[in-house]
């Protein structure tokens, strides 16, 4: 690059025993475990944890929660697994979120112990989960916190458990990369820093890919000035899934997404309301719609056995979409008679308190929901606020369940054989493992519950590292060539710069903001993205094929003028990747699996005969072709 003005970026390569690449929830988990283990066995592991950002302020708990939405407690982890298969419509790997459901406490236990302050029943003020205090629940899953800090505490954990010197900040990781003697083996990774020019090159035995979901792969409902706000963590590109896709990991589910009801414009989320204040929805003629039509699911030939009983989350949405399609909206959160009900037997203090908590809810996780009400001068105890389903996000741990295949825990009866294959959460190639949004068939682990199994992966990585300690890892790629690859934007920009007088206009180039408002439009028109209420079918799928081929062709010509630029370039390249496996999946299951999430009108009805199983996918990085497979689900659990 040196001949453009730009100079060669500055190479530092790293040998490690194990590298996690990201530092959200599952990141801090594997952090915190991770050297236990490896001091048990005697061993001196070279450990490194690498985040695109700063740590205490990383991925989707960045601006902290109001809620730990996974704390089992009083209930059976058999039951947790029960709830989770209905609500994600009968199919999810039941080793895989029992495992999950029997570690989680423990986990929430030490939160509380590293000073989160979780909300107690009275008379347990003092008394924290371990010592047997009740916590408040909002509902059968879920706990109150006080959580604007949630991030900082979890990650302080971390950082003391594995020390800062192990910790590296602000490095964005682009690609991972095969062993030269055994492509089925990951051997290291690449990626840049985005404070300086240095490139940085990991050779490993095991890595822990754990960059969370994909966001702003749809064009978002806030458009023009509300561009960037979005509910799920807009920094959490899709990383993990085009990584591992490309290393040649089997995906599973990538149909998938959450489509979450949330308060409009602000993206508040809407739990605290429904399941804490008691609060009901109505339609724009001030209908209780979701008692009135609550009937609508009922139809077997549809909806078969799943509108019977509890709805799950995606047919609370498609009850909702009925009345917006239909001409019923807006939607409202009756916020006033909420709080009302429950201030009836209320002190003036405890109303104000109740006030304060309902604004709590939004400054805890969703600060800009608390900017909503104030810009437009709304008191949520006088006037109910809009809600509204939002643009799909690809995630793997909160109501969803798109993500990687993963290796299962061996111990529960009747799982299959070929669900484990020697170290719980390795995906399918030797030495990559994920967790957190990267598992997927396994929602509703949230927070904890990612944070729990990057625990859990980080001690089977240790294993896998004793067990191969003589291997020495290869890599299928050198740096001269990562570095063309990687900067390959950032040429594009220097050799075509002075074409035109206008920075953003030039034959030669694409910013990565246009790129991904490109991507946005294909995902939003043509794979069922809010502009068609979520609804597409096998021809508009062909023509998103198309358009998403000529994309990437075009994606090449992405410019990067600064590292900052570089940085959405590389997004968007992981973006890409992401939607494409989106997209493959929806075409391959030919049935309407979450309604209220998307619709293949062409297929409008749940197939249990022909689909309930998995959808599993590789993509091959030479042919750059996907297959797909179904894969027979097996219940664990009985009904
Ligand atoms: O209200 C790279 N979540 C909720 N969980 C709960 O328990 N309670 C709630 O109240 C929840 N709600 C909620 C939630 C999330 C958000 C955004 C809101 C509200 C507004 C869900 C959890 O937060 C979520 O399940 C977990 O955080 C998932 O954990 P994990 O580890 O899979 O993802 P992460 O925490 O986002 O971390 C990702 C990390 O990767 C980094 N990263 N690093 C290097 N290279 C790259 N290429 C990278 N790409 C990404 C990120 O910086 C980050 O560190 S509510 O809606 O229900
Ligand atoms: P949310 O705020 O929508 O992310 O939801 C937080 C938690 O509450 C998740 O565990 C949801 O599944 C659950 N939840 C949200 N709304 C409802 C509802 N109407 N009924 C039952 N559970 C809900």
């Amino acid at each position: 690059m040196a001949e453009y003005g730009f100079g060669n970026p500055e190479v530092v390569e790293e040998e490690l025993d194990i590298l996690i690449i990201g530092g959200g929830m599952a990141a801090c988990g594997a952090a915190f475990e991770v050297g236990k283990w490896a001091k048990a066995s005697g061993k001196d592991l070279k450990i490194k944890l690498v985040d695109k950002a700063a740590l205490s302020r990383s991925g989707a708990v960045a601006q902290g929660l109001s809620a730990i939405n996974t704390y089992i407690g009083d209930n059976d982890p058999s039951d947790y697994v029960r709830y989770v298969r209905n609500d994600l419509m009968g199919i999810i790997r039941e080793d895989l979120v029992y495992d999950v459901g029997r570690h989680v406490d423990d986990s929430v236990h030490n939160f509380e112990d590293w000073g989160l302050p979780i909300w107690k029943q009275p008379g347990d003020e003092g008394k924290s989960l371990r010592e047997g205090g009740k916590p408040v629940r909002s509902g059968r899953w879920q706990i109150m916190i006080n959580g604007e800090s949630y991030k900082w505490i979890v990650a302080e954990a971390a950082k003391n458990a594995l020390g800062m010197d192990r910790i590296q900040e602000r490095t964005f990781i682009v690609r991972l990369i095969n062993d030269k003697n055994d492509p089925t083996r990951i051997a290291g990774a690449a990626g840049f820093s985005v404070r300086e020019h240095k490139l940085y090159i990991y050779k490993f035995k095991a890595c822990l890919l754990v960059c969370g979901g994909a966001v702003n792969v749809f064009r978002p409902r806030s458009v023009g000035e509300g561009t960037g706000r979005a509910w799920y963590p807009v920094w959490n590109a899709g990383s993990t899934y085009s990584m591992a896709a490309e290393a040649g990991a089997e995906m599973t589910m990538m149909e998938n997404r959450f489509v979450p009801a949330r308060f409009k414009d602000g993206y508040g989320p809407v739990g605290a309301w429904f399941l804490l204040f008691k609060a009901k929805v109505m339609n724009g003629f001030g209908e209780d719609y979701s008692t009135l039509r609550a009937d609508i699911i009922k139809d077997q030939k549809r909806f078969g056995k799943y509108g019977q009983g509890v709805p799950g989350t995606c047919l609370r949405n498609h009850i909702m979409l009925e009345e917006m399609i239909n001409g019923r909206g807006p939607i409202f959160m009756d916020t006033p008679t909420a709080l009302k009900k429950l201030s009836e037997k209320m002190t003036p203090k405890e109303v104000k308190h109740l006030e304060a908590e309902a604004w709590e809810d939004f400054l805890d996780m969703t600060i800009s929901q608390c900017g909503m009400w104030a810009g437009e001068n709304i008191e949520p105890e006088k006037q109910p606020s809009e809600i509204m389903p939002t643009e799909p996000y690809l995630l793997g741990s909160h109501s969803g369940c798109a993500g990687i295949w993963v290796s299962g825990p061996t111990d529960i009866p009747g799982t299959p054989k070929e669900w484990s294959w020697g170290y719980r959460s390795m995906t399918t190639v030797k030495g990559l493992f994920t967790s957190g949004d990267g598992v997927g068939a396994s929602g509703h682990k949230f927070s904890s519950g990612s944070f729990t199994e990057g625990r859990i992966a980080a001690k089977a990585m240790v294993k896998y590292c004793l067990d191969h300690k003589d291997l020495k890892p290869e890599l299928q790629r050198g740096a001269a060539e990562l570095a063309d690859e990687i900067y390959k934007p950032v040429k594009n920009y220097l050799q075509h710069k002075d074409y035109t007088t206008d920075i953003d206009i030039n034959p030669h180039f694409i910013s990565p903001k246009m790129l991904q408002f490109r991507l946005q439009k294909i995902m939003d028109e043509y794979v069922a993205g809010v502009g068609t209420y979520y609804r597409t079918n096998g021809k508009m799928l062909e023509v998103a094929e198309g358009k998403l081929e000529m994309l990437k062709e075009d994606s090449l010509k992405m410019r990067a003028k600064d590292l900052h630029e570089l940085l959405r370039a590389w997004e968007n390249f992981h973006r890409i990747m992401a939607a494409e496996a989106h997209m493959k999946h929806i075409q391959f299951r030919t049935e309407t699996r979450y309604p209220g999430f998307y619709y293949r009108m062409d297929h409008n009805y749940i197939d249990d005969e022909n689909w309930k199983c998995f959808s599993n996918s590789t993509y091959d990085r030479n042919t750059h072709k996907w297959s797909l497979k179904k894969v027979p689900y097996v219940q664990l659990i009985k009904d």
